[in-house]
């Protein structure tokens, strides 16, 4: 008995099939289980089918489909969400955008319609490189645990091949994607051209604006390199990450309008800065930036407060050790912008006095939505120069 292994997968088939029971109550378990387990073959089946003839279209999620008491919807998108979703094979198959109003996710009133589970199963390894990659993706951190394993559940993993488009400006959106590993360039069209404006290198997430806002998608992202990624279909990203954010609006709207960096913004600005970030929080004097390291976002102290050390240059050109307090910052101010704007290594470190939260931003929504903001932060970083040239002499440079 002890030499026996268990088969991999067998825990996770079990899983799913224990948690469509909890959810769908159906009064005969095994008629229940038939149908369960046949329509995971019959979704494998698919997906081998597919896979050779377009990898692409193949990286379509799948539902299990167990919710037969669904009411009919009148809505088109909602009905095609729901169903299980079959992989085709072509473009021209891909669903059609319908608006592209700034979507409000407080309009999203059907908690009370049964709501379809996707789980792909996953080894015990597959699992841990799916946490691993999950761990910093900043939409995620709001979701409460059960929300967030529900997402685990429904990812599902891509392998990329080099110079292979994942997702193509214009193209409907299917589905959201974490970075497991592999090089990605961020591709959008200006004037017919397309021009390179950013790059993800092995970590961070894309595609979440066409299933956000209900838009085509916003740029094209290209592998430069053999790479891997988990998929979330657009569904499940829908009924747990965009029906969250109606609670991230309702948590920080006020905040944002307090901030000053934000005034110059529009209100469907700020709200769209809302849905993408993230509250982090730290203990009294926790590092949150070390200088020198790289930069990946951008801060607002929402409560407590921060201090922002600098070592030094001597003279000689030496690093100096002892760190000096050059500012701190409390509720509504920004930090950590410096970086980004110069694309250059932190300039300082900054350190939480008291419990403090943050509101963090990543890089490629920094560059997306405050871009209006640049001006204003570039005169303060002006101001910056002033003071170091003022507290260290002229050996010092800000941008190292
Ligand atoms: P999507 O669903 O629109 C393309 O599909 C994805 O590229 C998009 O979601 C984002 O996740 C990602 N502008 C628009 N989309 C971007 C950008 C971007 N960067 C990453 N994505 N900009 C570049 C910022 C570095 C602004 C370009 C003008
Ligand atoms: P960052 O991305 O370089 C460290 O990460 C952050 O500290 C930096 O962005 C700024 O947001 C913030 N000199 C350098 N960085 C500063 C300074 C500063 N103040 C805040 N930061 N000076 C203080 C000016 C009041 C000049 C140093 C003498």
């Amino acid at each position: 008995m002890s030499n026996y292994e268990i088969p991999a997968g067998l825990k996770e088939l079990l899983q799913g099939y224990t948690v469509q029971v909890i959810r769908n109550r159906p009064a005969d378990l095994v008629e229940f289980a038939v149908q369960h387990f046949t329509q995971i073959l019959e979704n494998q089946k698919n997906d081998k089918t597919v896979k050779k003839l377009d990898s692409k279209a193949a990286r379509k999620g799948v539902t299990f489909a167990t919710n037969s008491d669904e009411t009919e919807s009148t809505r088109d998108e909602k009905e095609e969400e729901e169903k299980p979703v079959k992989p085709t094979t072509g473009k021209c198959n891909r669903r059609v955008s319908v608006c592209a109003e700034p979507y409000n996710p407080d309009d999203d009133n059907d908690d009370d319609q049964p709501e379809p589970r996707v789980v792909h199963p996953k080894t015990d390894e597959q699992r841990r490189r799916l946490q691993d990659a999950c761990k910093d993706i900043l939409l995620f951190k709001t979701l409460e645990q059960e929300q967030f394993s529900e997402v685990l559940d429904a990812m599902f993993e891509v392998q990329v091949k080099p110079q292979e488009h994942i997702i193509d400006q214009g193209d409907d959106g299917d589905n959201f994607y974490v970075i497991e590993r592999g090089v990605y360039n961020i591709l959008v069209a200006k004037e017919g051209v397309s021009v390179c404006v950013g790059q993800y290198d092995n970590k961070g997430s894309f595609g979440e604006l066409a299933l956000m806002y209900n838009t085509p998608r916003a740029a094209t992202i290209v592998a430069t390199q053999e790479g891997a990624l988990w998929g979330l279909d657009r569904a499940t990203f829908h009924r747990l990450i965009v029906k969250n954010n109606a609670k991230k609006r309702r948590m920080y709207e006020a905040f944002v309008e307090c901030v000053p960096l934000l005034k110059s913004l529009e209100l469907s600005e700020r709200m769209k800065i809302v849905d993408v970030l993230a509250a982090r929080s730290f203990k009294d004097g926790e590092r949150i930036i070390a200088q020198g390291d790289e930069a990946d976002c951008f801060y607002m102290v929402e409560s407590g407060q921060v201090r922002i050390m600098i070592k030094s240059k001597t003279k000689a050109g030496q690093r100096d050790d002892t760190e000096v307090e050059v500012a701190r910052c409390s509720r509504g101010q920004y930090f950590g912008e410096l970086a980004l704007v110069n694309n250059k290594p932190r300039a300082a470190s900054v350190y939480a006095v008291g419990e403090t939260k943050c509101l963090v931003i990543d890089i490629q929504a920094f560059e997306r939505l405050l871009g209006p903001c640049k001006e204003i932060m570039k005169r303060n970083i002006s101001q910056y120069e002033d003071q170091l040239v003022a507290l260290f002499g002229s050996s010092v440079d800000l941008k190292h």
